[in-house]
Parts: C-alpha cells; structure tokens; sequence
C-alpha cells in the first residue's frame, strides 16, 4: 500500500508489472553477466480520494543515475514542429506585455527556448545538465531554485514544461516553486501522456519509472486547488501517444475556458479511474501481452527474422513485461550513439546503429517508437519497398 504523493489519502493498486529495471539504464555487455541489475517494483494505482493514478513505488532520485538519458526531442520533425509552434502560441499571447520572461522546467535540447529566445524575449531553462544556446539555471526546479531565478529576474510570466512534471513524485515542490516564480497574471503550462489515451490504446508501455504520475483532468483539477491555483485551460495534443497540455493560473485570476468543464464531463460520464474502467484495462494489457509473444513465437517459428525499431522508454516496459528476449527479436536499431552497443535494460537485447536495419533488411520490424509511427514509415520506406512488414501492438497487436 502507498499513500498519494498529492493529498495523502490511500492508492489502491490496479496492476502489478512485476520487478522491473530503470527503463534507460542500458548496460554494457559486461554489465549484464554480473546479474547485479537494480529492480523495483512497477506497479500502477488509483488514489482512493483525489484519483491522481500514479506509481505505487518511487525510485530514489539517486538510484535512476541513468535518469535523462540524452533525449532529442529535435530529432523528430514532428517534435521539432510540436514545440515550434508551441513557443510561438507563446510569444502571440502570454509574452506580448512589455519585457516578457519565460522559464522551462526541464527542456530536453531546448527548441522551445531557442525560439523564444530567437524572438528576442527573456528566457531561462531550469536544467541540471545544461543545454547549448540556452540560459540555464543548473538546478531542479524547486522552490528554493525559483527563489533565487526570481531574485534575478524577477516573475515569469510562462513556466512551462513538457513530458517533465508527471516524472517528479514530489509534486508539492514543484507547486511551490511555482508559487514563488510565477507572476500574479502569469501561467503555469506542462504537457504529459493523458491517462484517457493509455487507457483507450491500451498504451501500458507509457508505464515505466520516469512516468510516477497518469494525469488526467479531474486530478489535475484538484492538484491545482489543493496547491492555490485554479485549472484555467486544458488543451488535447497528439504528440507522443496522446497528451493534455494543462494551463494553471493563480486562484481567481482567469475565468477557465469551457474546454475544462467538458474535460471533466467527459471522464466523468465515463468513469475514467473507476473500477469498471480499470479492470477492462489491465484485462486488455493482459490480451496483448499473449497476442504480441504468440506473434513473434510463431514467426519465429517459421524462420522469419524479426528486428525491434527504436530502443526507447516504452520498449523497456514491453519486453521485460512480455518475456521479449534476444530469442524472438536479436537486437534493437536506434538514432541515439550512446545507446547503440548497449544491451537494453532487463532483457538485454542488443542496440545497433539504424545501418543495422537498412544494411540486411529483416522480415518484419518491432515497432516500440508507435508514437511516432507515420514519421518513421514515411523514412523507411524501402523497408517495406524490400517486402518488410511493421508489427505494432499499439491499440493492439497487427501487421502494417
Ligand atoms: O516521456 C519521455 C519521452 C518524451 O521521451 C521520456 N520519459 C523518455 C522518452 O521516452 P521514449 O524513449 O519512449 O521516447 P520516444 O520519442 O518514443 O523514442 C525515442 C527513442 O527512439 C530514442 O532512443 C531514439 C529512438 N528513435 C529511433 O531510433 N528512430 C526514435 C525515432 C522517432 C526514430 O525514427
Ligand atoms: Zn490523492
């Protein structure tokens, strides 16, 4: 049992995945014969009182040392676009006063800021890492780091953050230092997977130890008032598998648009974290789990060769949950260099550099970037000009 990282009352557990390793703590092959890899348990529930779903075990900060793994959001076109046109819907409405200040909680490579900044406006990028052509300030975000960005920059009239705050179980701190950053007039924004799209895709591998909360509009509703701030605009966005962009404001300070109140109808009307919901939900993770490992078997079987395409987050959740070894698929093409050479995470698959994929073309490719599946298609298309087929599981398991 666990109690809620948002009000404290209970979290009722709805699925157990079993022992699972960080999703991007990839291993050296030396690494992986000496059996000492770090597991916790990944388990997902429902708060009994504000239903925020969330993880039912956190990894302490200091263990997921592989945590941020480099991610490249501008890697994909797509992406690159997504946030784009994200920093400009800015710079038309929240940043047209006089002398503007935006901050990004966590900024990946920085194309949001990079725009903003390219616009002429004040920026600065909450990043212990650091990123090029962006101000950083080296810190989590919390409230003592808002303190001190507010002390020298004075009130943010945008904080902003994508596929950031449902990675950070200590929501209350990132409330608070919002609190202290954000101008009485400015707006807290954050952009994660909606809960409503895992649940309808059946997308189980959005589950996994970065992601500690599942949002959806109800919860957010309350976590905005239970913090001081009032739910003021929630936005649909198709990126990555599905997401809700989540406008916050100070209490009192925005009428909330009329997207909000049909949000929260919506799931209401349909009991989006009750029972009913729940359990046709694990029953269809369970379905795909047999059908995925019954597809790759009987391939397998039958001497067709099978590669998987994108080691990402999600795949780890996949193939340590469905038993997906080098057996059934020998190794995992992926963009990213200091993935490749690696073995992935628990199932110890192999990665190898995309010339892997087109060198010696496989019969069928595992999809586990499905977010991105147009984009991916669209560059592979003398894969399927060679006979290759796609595999997806995603709403559920079928052939492309
Ligand atoms: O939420 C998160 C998202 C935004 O990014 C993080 N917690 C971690 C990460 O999750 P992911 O790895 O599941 O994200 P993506 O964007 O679905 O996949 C990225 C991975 O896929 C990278 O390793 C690069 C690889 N990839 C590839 O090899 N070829 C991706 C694409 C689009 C490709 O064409
Ligand atoms: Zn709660």
């Amino acid at each position: 049992m666990s109690n809620c990282r948002v009000c404290s009352a209970t979290v009722r557990k709805f699925f157990d995945f079993g022992r699972h390793p960080l999703s991007s703590a990839f291993l050296t092959p030396g690494e992986a014969d000496d059996d000492r890899e770090f597991r916790f348990r990944l388990a997902i529930g429902v708060c009994a009182s504000c239903t925020m779903v969330q993880l039912m075990e956190e990894v302490p900060r200091e263990l997921s040392a592989h945590r941020g793994y480099p991610y490249h959001s501008s890697n994909s076109t797509v992406m690159r676009k997504h946030f784009q046109a994200t920093a400009e819907g800015f710079l038309a409405t929240e940043l047209d006063g006089p002398d503007p200040f935006m901050t990004e909680i966590g900024c990946n490579d920085g194309v949001t800021l990079q725009t903003v900044r390219d616009a002429g406006v004040r920026h600065l990028a909450f990043e212990p890492t650091g990123v090029d052509g962006v101000r950083t300030h080296h810190a989590f975000f919390d409230a003592a780091a808002a303190r001190e960005v507010r002390a020298a920059n004075g009130p943010a009239d945008v904080i902003y953050a994508a596929n950031t705050i449902c990675d950070i179980p200590d929501i209350g701190s990132v409330l608070a230092g919002v609190d202290e950053l954000l101008a009485d007039d400015g707006v807290f924004v954050f952009e994660d997977p909606y809960f409503a799209e895992i649940v309808d895709r059946t997308s189980f591998d959005q589950i996994y130890d970065e992601h500690f909360f599942f949002f959806t509009g109800r919860a957010v509703h309350f976590l905005a008032e239970h913090f001081g701030f009032e739910l003021a605009d929630v936005e649909r966005l198709p990126v990555h598998g599905g997401q809700i962009r989540y406008t916050l404001a100070r209490a009192g300070r925005r009428r909330p648009t009329p997207a909000v109140e049909e949000l929260l109808a919506e799931e209401a009307a349909r009991d989006l974290t009750g029972p009913t919901t729940l359990s046709r939900f694990t029953a269809d993770v369970a379905r795909i789990r047999t059908d995925l490992l019954d597809l790759l078997r009987s391939l397998t079987a039958d001497g067709k060769r099978i590669v998987g395409y994108a080691a990402t987050a999600k795949s780890s959740t996949v193939t340590n949950y469905c038993g997906i070894g080098p057996d059934l698929v020998p190794f995992i093409c992926d963009t990213t260099p200091s993935k490749q050479g690696m073995l992935t995470p628990g199932a110890h698959i192999p990665v190898r550099p995309p010339e892997a994929f087109s060198a010696d073309y496989p019969d069928y490719a595992l999809l586990f970037a499905w977010n991105h599946a147009e984009e991916v298609m669209a560059k592979e298309q003398g894969f399927r000009e060679a006979g290759g087929k796609w595999i997806l599981y995603v709403p559920d398991v079928h052939i492309v």
